[in-house]
C-alpha cells in the first residue's frame, strides 16, 4: 500500500532547505532511516522515515524549500496507522518504577535497620516519661511481632497524620550520634584480625618511614603521614575484603583514592611485592625515572594511578558521573552489568569544597547505588578542626540523607558497644550528642583521664559508668574507622545497598598512633619529619617487628615471602582477582571514518552561509550514521542544544534517562521533539560545567576504566569552558583524558549581544596550558572537517593520549573550497588561504583565525586595491600548535650550537616572503604573540584585550580594533613605521575610518 511521507512539524520554520537527500527510488528503507536532511539557518535535522518500505516515488530534491506537511517521498509499505504509533506515550518504563520504588522502601528499610533497643532518654522537655515510655514499648512490641517494615509504615502513617494535624515536627535530617547499624545486626569479619592487624602495623609504618626518609633526603620533597595514619583500617579492609582488581573475567572496582593517602597505597603494594624498596626510597622524586608520584598521577605512573584525586573536591564529583557513566554504558548495551562498583575516598575538610557536595542529588536521583563514599572524619583539615564548634558527621548525614543517599555512620568502635549498652538512662547518647567536634579532638590529643573528666565526668551517671575503668582503659575506647569490625559491617550494608548510593561517615583519628608528634593535634598535617623518640614511639604503638637499631635506620619492614602475612595478604588479593589500583586499557580502537564522510565540507558553500557550529553539528550528523562511530560519540550538552542548533538530536539518538520518559512531551508532535530513553545517547547535563567535564572526563577515559573507547564531544560556551572547569581540564590531561571539547558562541566580537560574562576572548590561553591538550580556532567548514577527522583518527584510532579543543563559532557566512593541499598546514597551524600580487610594490603576510580572519581578507581586498600593498593571507588555524613547535625547534636549535639550524614550520612558511606580519584574532594579543619569537619579521598583534560587551558584531569589532577598517589603517601605520610606505596614507587611513586616536586602550574601558 503507498503511503505518503511528509515533513513533520518542524517547530518555528516556515520553510527550511533540503540539504542531502539520502534515499532513492527502489530503495528498501526501515522506520527511523533518514529520508532527507533539512536545514535552517541555525540547526539541520534529519528527517526520519515513519515506516518501512520500498520508495516508489521521490517528490524533493537538494535545494529544495520545504514546510510542515511537504511531501517528501511515496513509500510502498504496509504499515498504515502512522501516526498513532508514534503519539502513543512511553508508558513501559512506569510498572518497573513501581517496582524499584517498592523494592527501594524494602532496602531503606533493611539498612537503615530500626534499633531494637530503643531507648528512652529522660529529659526535662518530657512532660510525661511514663506516656514516653508506653510509645517506645509499643514501638518496639511492632518491631518484634511484625518486623521493621510495618514499624516504618506505621510511624510513617503517625507522621503523616502529624503533618495535616498542623504539628511542628523535628528536624529528621539527623539521628542519633551512634553507629547506623546496631552492633547485634553486624555482619562480623570472616578475615583473620590477628594477621590483618599486623599487616596493617607493616602498612603504617612503610607508608610513614617513607615520608619521613624523603624528608631526610630534603625537605623540600613533602608528604603526609597523618591522613593515612587516620585512614588505615578504612583502606585496609576494602583491599582484604571488598575491592575487585579488573581482569580478564571482570570489569573491577574503581577506587579513587583521596590523594594525599598516596603513601598507604604505596606501601601495600610494596608488602604485595608490587613496588621495590628502591621505589619507595624515591617517593617524590620523580625528575628520573624510577620514583614515586607524590599524589595519584596517572600521567606519571601510568601502570598504576586511576584517577587524579589530588586537587580536592574535583575526586567525589568525577566519581559520581563515572558511576553515572557506567550506568550509562550499561543501560546503552555497551558494558555488561557486573554489579561493579565505584568506591570513593574523601577527607571531611575536602566537603567544604563545592564540587564534593554540588553532585550528591544527582546521584541519588539517578539511583546510583554502584557509588560508595567514605568520608573519613578525623575532624581536622589542614590548620585545624573542621567543624570545632559543630559536628561533621551530622552535618554531612543531614546532608546525604537529604539529598537521597543511604547513610551509614561508623562513629564508636566495639570498645564502646558494652557501654552503649549498659546506658540505660540515655546520658551517654545525650552526651555524644552534644559534645562539639573540638571538644572530640582535644580528648583524643589528651588522654584518658582528660577523658575521664572532660566527657564523663560532666553527668554523674557518666562518672559512674566508666568508674571501674582504667584511665588507659578509657583512652583505649576507639572510634568507629579504626575498628575493622564496624568497618567490615558498614561495608559489606553498603555492598547490599540497592537502589541509592551509600556514604560511610566514618569517625577516625588525625594522625592516629602518632602520640606527641601529631595524634589528634592541629599541626599533624603538616608533620612529615619524626625524630627518633616519636618512631619508637610509632613502633612500639603498633608492635612493628623492628630493632632499635632498624628504626633509627628508618627502615622498611617487610615479612618474608613465606610467612603467614605475606601469604594471607596475596590470598587476599587473589581472591578479589587481582592487586589494586592497576591502570590498563585492552580497549580495541576505532576505525577512523571514510573521507567521504568529510566530503561535502571540502566544497564551497556557495552563497549559502552557515556557521561553523552547524558545520560541526552536521558533520556529527554524518558520524551518526558510520557504524564504527556511531555508537562510541557521547554528545554531552549543559543544556545549551538549542543554542548551538543541536536540538535534532534529541529524537534522532535519545537523551540518556535511566527511567526512560514517563511523560508525553509538550512537543511530541515535532520533528526534534524531546525523548528522553533509557538506551539514549546524549548526555543532557542541566545547568552543571562541572558536571558535564566530569561525564566528559568519564567518557574520555572509558578506554582504561571498562576497556571500550568512546568518543566525547562536550560542547559548551567557550566563555563557561577553561575558566569554569580549568582544574577539570587538567586533571583530564593528567587522566589521558581522549575526547573533543567544542567551546561554542567562541570568540570576543563574534558572540555579540551578550556582554562581558558571555564573550570569550582568552579560552585558548588557557587551553595552551595544558601539554596534552591540541587546540584549534578555525574559521572555514573545511578547516573544522580536516581537524575534527585527524582528531578521531589520533585520539580513537591511533590511542594517543591528547585531547582536542576546538572553538566553533555562531556566525553566519559562505565557506569556500578547500584550497589545494592545506591539509598539512590546516593541521600543523597555518596555511597560505590566498595571496594578492597586483601590484608586487609592497608585500605583507596578514595572518587570522576563526571569524576575524575573515575581517582580515577583506582587509586585503582593500589594502591591495586601493593602497597597492599586497599580502599573503594566511589561516592561523591555531597559534597554540605553532608555539609548540616553534619552542621545541628553538631547543633543539640551542643544544646543537654546531649544527646547520634548523627551521620550525612558521620559518618555513614565511622564510621566502616579505614584508612584516600583521596577526589579527578574536582572542587577546598574547594568542596570536606566542608565535612572535619564531620569526624575524617585525610583528603586530590586533586582538581584544579588555573586558567584553554587549552591542552589534560591527560595533563590537570597531570597539577592539579588530575590523577591516581598523586591519587596514593599523598595517599602513605599520607599513610607515617599518618605513616601506610613507605616513600619509596611513594618517589619510586614519581619519577616512574616524578612528578616534583619543580613545582609551580597551583594556581600560
Ligand atoms: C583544591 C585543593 N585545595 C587545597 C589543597 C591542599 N590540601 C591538601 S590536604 C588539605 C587538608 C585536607 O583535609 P581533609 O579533607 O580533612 O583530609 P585529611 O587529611 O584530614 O584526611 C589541604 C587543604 C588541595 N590539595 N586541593
Ligand atoms: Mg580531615
Amino acid at each position: 500500500m503507498a503511503q505518503n511521507i511528509s515533513v513533520p512539524d518542524i517547530g518555528d520554520f516556515d520553510s527550511v532547505e533540503i540539504i542531502e537527500v539520502l534515499i532513492k527510488v527502489g530503495d528498501q528503507i526501515n522506520e527511523h532511516d533518514p529520508i532527507v536532511t533539512l536545514e535552517s539557518d541555525k540547526s539541520s535535522v534529519e528527517v526520519p522515515s515513519p515506516f518501512s518500505g520500498t520508495v516508489l516515488e521521490l517528490n524533493v530534491k537538494v535545494g529544495d524549500k520545504v514546510a510542515k506537511g511537504s511531501l517528501l517521498a511515496k513509500l510502498d509499505s504496509n504499515q498504515s496507522d502512522v501516526n498513532k504509533k508514534e503519539k502513543k506515550p512511553n508508558n513501559e518504563n512506569l510498572a518497573e518504577e513501581k517496582i524499584i520504588e517498592k523494592k527501594e522502601i524494602e532496602n531503606t528499610n533493611l539498612n537503615k535497620i530500626i534499633k531494637k533497643n530503643i531507648t528512652q532518654s529522660s529529659s526535662v522537655d518530657d512532660l510525661d516519661p511514663v506516656e514516653t515510655h508506653e510509645w517506645i514499648e509499643s514501638l518496639n512490641a511492632v518491631i518484634e511481632n511484625d518486623g521493621p517494615s510495618r514499624a516504618s509504615y506505621l510511624l510513617n502513617k503517625v507522621i503523616s497524620k502529624a503533618y495535616t494535624a498542623g504539628l511542628v515536627l523535628p528536624d529528621t535530617r539527623t539521628t542519633p550520634y551512634i553507629n547506623t547499624i546496631p552492633t547485634e545486626l553486624e555482619v562480623k569479619s570472616p578475615g583473620d584480625q590477628n594477621i590483618e592487624k599486623k599487616i596493617r602495623a607493616y602498612i603504617r609504618w612503610n607508608a610513614a618511614a617513607m615520608v619521613v626518609k624523603a624528608n631526610k633526603i630534603s625537605s623540600e620533597l613533602g608528604g603526609h603521614i597523618g591522613t593515612f595514619a587516620s585512614a588505615a583500617t578504612l583502606y585496609d579492609v576494602g583491599m582484604n575484603h571488598f575491592w575487585r582488581a579488573k581482569n580478564k573475567d571482570f570489569g573491577g572496582d574503581l577506587i579513587y583514592f583521596q590523594g594525599h593517602s598516596a603513601p598507604g597505597m604505596y606501601a601495600r603494594a610494596f608488602l604485595e611485592g608490587r613496588l621495590t624498596e628502591e621505589q619507595l626510597n624515591r617517593f617524590r622524586q620523580e625528575v628520573n625515572s624510577g620514583g614515586l608520584s607524590s599524589y595519584p598521577h596517572p600521567w606519571l605512573m601510568p601502570k598504576f594511578w586511576q584517577f587524579p584525586t589530588v586537587s580536592m573536591g574535583l575526586g567525589p564529583i568525577m566519581a559520581i558521573y563515572q558511576a553515572r557513566f557506567m550506568k550509562y554504558l550499561i543501560n546503552r548495551g555497551l558494558l555488561k552489568d557486573e554489579g561493579r562498583k565505584i568506591w570513593v575516598f574523601i577527607g571531611d575538610g575536602e566537603t567544604d569544597e563545592p564540587e564534593s557536595l554540588g553532585a550528591i542529588s544527582l546521584a541519588a536521583r539517578e539511583k546510583l547505588d554502584n557509588l560508595i563514599f567514605v568520608v573519613n572524619c578525623n575532624l581536622q583539615r589542614l590548620d585545624g578542626p573542621v567543624r570545632g564548634n559543630g559536628k561533621i558527621i551530622q552535618e554531612l548525614e543531614g546532608s546525604f540523607r537529604g539529598a537521597g543517599w543511604n547513610v551509614l555512620k561508623v562513629i564508636w568502635g566495639s570498645y564502646w558497644d558494652p557501654l552503649l549498652k549498659a546506658d540505660k538512662s540515655g546520658m551517654l547518647m545525650k552526651r555524644m550528642n552534644e559534645c562539639v567536634d573540638g571538644e572530640y579532638q582535644a580528648m583524643k590529643a589528651k588522654g584518658g583521664a582528660y577523658v575521664r573528666e572532660k566527657f564523663f565526668g560532666k553527668y554523674p551517671e557518666l562518672k559512674e559508668l566508666v568508674s571501674s575503668m582504667t584511665d588507659n582503659d578509657i583512652w583505649k575506647l576507639n572510634r568507629g574507622g579504626h575498628d575493622p569490625h564496624k568497618v567490615y559491617a558498614a561495608y559489606h550494608a553498603a555492598m547490599q545497598n540497592q537502589g541509592a548510593p551509600t556514604v560511610i561517615i566514618a569517625k577516625t583519628v588525625k594522625g592516629y598512633g602518632m602520640g606527641k608528634s601529631g595524634e589528634s593535634i592541629n599541626t599533624t598535617h603538616q608533620q612529615k619529619k619524626l625524630d627518633e623518640q616519636d618512631l619508637l614511639y610509632y613502633r612500639d604503638r603498633f608492635n612493628v617487628p623492628l630493632t632499635d637499631e632498624q628504626v633509627k635506620n628508618i627502615e622498611y619492614y617487610k615479612p618474608a615471602e613465606n610467612s603467614e602475612e605475606t601469604k594471607y595478604l596475596k590470598e587476599r588479593r587473589k581472591q578479589l582477582g587481582g592487586f589494586i589500583p592497576e591502570r590498563s586499557s585492552l580497549a580495541a580502537p576505532i576505525k577512523a571514518p571514510p573521507k567521504d564522510i568529510f566530503e561535502s565540507f571540502m566544497k564551497s558553500t556557495g552563497d549559502k552561509e552557515m556557521s561553523t557550529t552547524m558545520a560541526l553539528v552536521r558533520m556529527l550528523t554524518n558520524l551518526l550514521r558510520d557504524k564504527n562511530v556511531a555508537p562510541r560519540l557521547v554528545p554531552i550538552i549543559p543544556d545549551e542544544a538549542r543554542t548551538f542548533g543541536m536540538e535534532g538530536f534529541f529524537r534522532k539518538i535519545g537523551i540518556y534517562a535511566h527511567e526512560g520518559q514517563k511523560y508525553e512531551p509538550e512537543d511530541s508532535e515535532q520533528l526534534s521533539s524531546y525523548k528522553e530513553t533509557k538506551s539514549g545517547q546524549v548526555l543532557e547535563e542541566g545547568i552543571t560545567e562541572a558536571g558535564a567535564m566530569s561525564s566528559w572526563i568519564a567518557a574520555a577515559t572509558a578506554y582504561t576504566n571498562h576497556d571500550i573507547e568512546m568518543i566525547p564531544v562536550y560542547i559548551f560556551y567557550s566563555m563557561f569552558g577553561f575558566q569554569r572547569i580549568g582544574d577539570f581540564a587538567w586533571a583530564a590531561g593528567d587522566a589521558q583524558a581522549r575526547g573533543f571539547l567544542i567551546g561554542a558562541t567562541a570568540g570576543r566580537t563574534t558572540l555579540a549581544g551578550e556582554g562581558l560574562q558571555h564573550q570569550d576572548g582568552h579560552s585558548h590561553i588557557l587551553a595552551s596550558m595544558i601539554p596534552n591538550c591540541v587546540s584549534y580556532d578555525p574559521t572555514f567548514s573545511y578547516e573544522m572537517a580536516v581537524i575534527f577527522r585527524e582528531g578521531l583518527r589520533r585520539m580513537h584510532e591511533k590511542n594517543e593520549n591528547v585531547f582536542y579543543y576546538i572553538t566553533a563559532m555562531n556566525e553566519n557566512y559562505s565557506h569556500p573550497e578547500k584550497p589545494e593541499g592545506a591539509d598539512e598546514g590546516i593541521l600543523k597551524g597555518m596555511y597560505l588561504f590566498k595571496e594578492y600580487n597586483n601590484k608586487g610594490r609592497i608585500k605583507i603576510q596578514l595572518m587570522g583565525s576563526g571569524t576575524i580572519l575573515r575581517e582580515a581578507i577583506a582587509a586585503a581586498k582593500i589594502l591591495s586595491e586601493e593602497y597597492g600593498v599586497d599580502s599573503d593571507i594566511w589561516s592561523v588555524t591555531s597559534f597554540n600548535e605553532l608555539r609548540k613547535d616553534g619552542m621545541e625547534i628553538e631547543r633543539k636549535n640551542l643544544l646543537n650550537p654546531k649544527n646547520k639550524k634548523e627551521k620550525s614550520y612558521i620559518e618555513k612558511c614565511l622564510e621566502k616572503r616579505d614584508g612584516p606580519v600583521i596577526a589579527v584574532t578574536d582572542y587577546v594579543r598574547s594568542f596570536s604573540d606566542q608565535i612572535r619569537p619564531y620569526t624575524d619579521k617585525s610583528f603586530y598583534s590586533l586582538g581584544t584585550d579588555g573586558f567584553g560587551r554587549s552591542d552589534t558584531r560591527k560595533n563590537l569589532r570597531k570597539f577592539f580594533e579588530v575590523d577591516k577598517e581598523h586591519i587596514v589603517a593599523y598595517t599602513l601605520s605599520a607599513l610607515a613605521k617599518e618605513q616601506l610606505i610613507g605616513s600619509d596614507d596611513a594618517e589619510k587611513a586614519l581619519k577616512k575610518y574616524k578612528i578616534d586616536k583619543k580613545k582609551a586602550f580597551p583594556t581600560k574601558l
